[in-house]
């Protein structure tokens, strides 16, 4: 698994330095998703393919901007799904993004996943990586130093509500709106890494990408968003379902398949389920 952290890290150095210093144009393709990629989208994806194909445990990886998996080799035993830049279209108006990771041993399902990483490029570059335990890291001079452990309250007190609010539910919305109607504030950037982020930093809160009438099966996508900021979530005290199951418990049925989604110290999340128990 050093390995891989180490490559993760030599990453997300590089993409870091791309964001810095690469045109942000539009490129002429789309994913696998339909979205336009960026220029800056395919370039990270190379950085973290390039590294990754150096590293001999990883027998295959996944990408948001790659319609197929790729193995690299029938020797290693991880699978690692990856987004590496989650969040582009914040890219244009200088808003942070990220890159996600979810480490898989032999094959890509949620009850396969071994370890889970992000990293934030905000005005500070933060590394947040779990395995037994959720660890924060800050790049400082080139280097990721490790800062602290997180651990979510039980409860919090942000709502980061995703999704066209025209395209709710109308139970979703009441479940919204009762948040905010106990004090919850409104915390939302429109990036999903460091929307998580803060509600994981700031101790707990509500992050929420519903089923709505335009995405039914929701936008996020399982492999390499929805299960690693599960993994995470639940590693630091918190829980993490698509409305009535655990996300951990979800069969993924190919590479880009989505999952509503709801992230949250626990406190909310039993709210959550309270709501949507006989939807
Ligand atoms: P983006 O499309 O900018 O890449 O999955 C990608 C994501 O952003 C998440 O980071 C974010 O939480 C969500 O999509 C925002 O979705 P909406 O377009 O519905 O606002």
């Amino acid at each position: 698994m050093n390995d891989i952290f180490n490559a993760i890290q030599k990453s997300a150095k590089r993409i870091k330095d791309a964001i810095d210093t690469k045109d942000v144009g539009y490129s002429e393709s789309e994913n696998s998703s339909g979205e336009i990629q960026l220029q800056l989208d395919i370039t990270c994806d190379m950085i973290i393919e390039e590294e990754f194909s150096h590293v001999p445990s990883i027998n295959t990886i996944a990408s948001e901007e790659k319609k197929d998996a790729l193995c690299f080799r029938d020797s290693g035993d991880y699978f690692i799904a990856y987004d590496p830049l989650d969040g582009s279209s914040l890219v244009d108006v200088n808003l942070s993004v990220g890159s996600i990771f979810g480490i898989y041993k032999n094959s890509f399902e949620a009850k396969n996943m071994v370890a889970s990483c992000y990293i934030v490029y905000g005005p500070r570059v933060e590394m947040v990586f779990a395995c037994n335990k959720v660890k924060l890291y800050l790049l400082q001079n080139h280097e990721f130093e490790y800062i602290k452990e997180i651990h979510l309250n039980e409860k919090g007190n942000l709502n980061a509500p995703g999704g066209t609010q025209q395209n709710w539910q109308p139970y979703h919305k009441k479940l919204v709106d009762s948040f905010f109607k106990e004090g919850y504030r409104l915390r939302y950037s429109g990036g999903m890494v460091p929307d998580l982020h803060q509600i994981l930093l700031k101790g707990g809160g509500l992050f929420s990408y519903p089923a709505t009438s335009d995405k039914p099966n929701g936008k996020l996508r399982k492999l390499f968003e929805v299960f690693p900021f599960a993994f995470i979530y639940s590693k630091a005290g918190g829980s993490a379902i698509d409305g009535k199951n655990n996300l951990l418990t979800l069969a993924c049925s190919h590479v880009h398949d989505t999952s509503p989604c709801f992230f949250g110290s626990k406190y909310e999340i039993t709210r959550v389920l309270d709501e949507y128990k006989n939807r």
